[in-house]
Parts: structure tokens; C-alpha cells; sequence
């Protein structure tokens, strides 16, 4: 059974930040391969609020309010010989992308990819941030900072078909939410990984997302509690 936290403090060696109702949420990794596969596709802006996606296909990586340390990678504009862009971006989903010459862009980095986001020209840090993992080795790990630049978690993936020929049936979606905002995250891969669809915005929240609640980095730390709750009952 799925343990919910509502403790109003930070526990777990910092893991996992509570804070009753500005509670930080990392999404389960999901299959993706098209936007409508986004879990915040649906959810409206707040009041004068935002969100941008960043699919790369004009080669340019130019949304505002946010750096990245990668490249970005096209067979399109000669910038890569092996590119894995989301499935829908070449304009079929058909289980492949870009390798025809056609569009098909992607952001590529030899270890991992940082996003740093600008509250400044944003006006405001996003709630909500995602970005689709394409391609690389396992295992994939996804960490996300809060408005302090404090790490609130990590969410790590196994999903990888060991193929480095833009293959789509492997790609996720990884995301989170924070309320008070998320200023930074990083997307690791040792030996290589593609990015692609970054998305982010201040969006209305919110429950109807799915939650990593078998995140690998909590699960010992649950298994804890579980134990903890266990004695509490034997001896009640
Ligand atoms: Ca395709
Ligand atoms: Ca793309
Ligand atoms: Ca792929
Ligand atoms: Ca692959």
C-alpha cells in the first residue's frame, strides 16, 4: 500500500522535502511520445502566468528564462549523424524520428544536462518542470532543486533499450512539482544521453498527476517507516 507523507518538515536526510500544502511532488517516469503524452498538457496556466516547451525543431534552443550546458543535436541542420528526437516531432509517431533527414532535434550531452531556470526573466520560477529522456545508458538519474537551489529529490530510471538508433518506445517523460518553485534540474547519464520537449510553467496544480511513490531514493527510507509503523502496532 502507497505510505503518504504529511509530515510538516524535511525528512529522510533531506531527501524529501514536506511541507503540508507546498509539498514538492516527482512524477513516475512515463512513456512519451508525442506532447499529449505530457501529464501537464492538460492543466491550465495560473492567472497570468506561463508555459513554454522547448522541442528543439528549428535547431535553436531559445525559450526564455532558461540555460542548459548541453548542444543541440540534428541531422536536419548536419549537427549529428544519430539523433533521438521525441517520436512525434518528424511529424509521424512510427516508432523512429529524424533519421531521414527530416526534422527530428534533440539536446545531447556526454554526462548529464543541467537546466537553470530565471526568476528574473520568468517574473516567476515554474511549478512545473518536465523534460523526455531519449536516449543514453541505464541508469538515468532525474534530480530537481527548489527556489534555495536545495536538491528536493531524485528519481532514477532503468529504461534504456540498449539501442542507439533513435528507437522511441523507451523514451520518458520525467517531471516534478513545486509550488515554491523549481530553480534548477539535471538529467544524468554517464557515457551520453539525449533530452528532448523541455517544459516548464507556472501551471494550476495539480493531484491529478501520477507521483513517484516507489521513488528508488525514498524506498529505504519508506521500507524505515513501514518498520517504524509496524512496531508502533505490535506494540499498541
Ligand atoms: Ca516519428
Ligand atoms: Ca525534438
Ligand atoms: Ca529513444
Ligand atoms: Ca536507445
Amino acid at each position: 500500500m502507497k505510505t503518504r507523507l504529511f509530515l510538516p518538515f524535511a525528512v529522510i536526510g533531506g531527501l524529501l522535502t514536506v511541507s503540508g500544502a507546498a509539498r514538492a511532488q516527482l512524477l513516475t517516469p512515463t512513456p512519451y511520445l508525442s506532447v499529449t503524452d505530457s501529464p501537464f498538457a492538460s492543466l491550465p496556466t495560473v492567472s497570468g502566468g506561463y508555459f513554454f516547451l522547448e522541442d528543439v525543431e528549428d535547431n535553436l534552443f531559445n525559450t526564455p528564462g532558461v540555460t542548459f550546458n548541453g548542444i543541440v543535436t540534428s541531422i536536419s541542420f548536419g549537427l549529428g549523424t544519430i539523433v533521438d528526437s521525441v517520436d512525434a516531432d518528424d511529424g509521424a509517431i512510427n516508432g523512429a524520428n529524424g533519421n531521414a533527414g527530416v526534422f527530428g532535434d534533440s539536446l545531447f550531452s556526454n554526462n548529464s544536462m543541467t537546466f537553470d531556470f530565471n526568476a528574473t526573466t520568468l517574473g516567476t520560477l515554474p511549478s512545473h518542470v518536465g523534460i523526455v529522456w531519449t536516449d543514453g545508458s541505464n541508469n538515468i538519474t532525474f534530480e530537481v532543486f527548489d527556489a534555495l537551489g536545495a536538491s528536493f529529490g531524485t528519481v532514477t530510471g532503468s529504461h534504456a533499450d540498449g539501442n542507439f538508433n533513435n528507437g522511441t518506445a523507451e523514451d520518458r517523460f520525467y517531471g516534478a512539482i513545486n509550488a515554491g518553485g523549481i530553480s534548477r534540474i539535471t538529467v544524468s547519464n554517464p557515457g551520453g544521453l539525449e533530452l528532448d520537449h523541455l517544459q516548464y510553467g507556472t501551471l494550476q496544480n495539480t493531484v491529478a498527476v501520477p507521483e513517484a511513490g516507489t521513488l528508488s531514493l525514498v524506498g529505504s527510507a519508506l521500507g524505515m517507516l513501514g518498520v517504524c509503523i509496524a512496531r508502533r502496532r505490535k506494540t499498541a
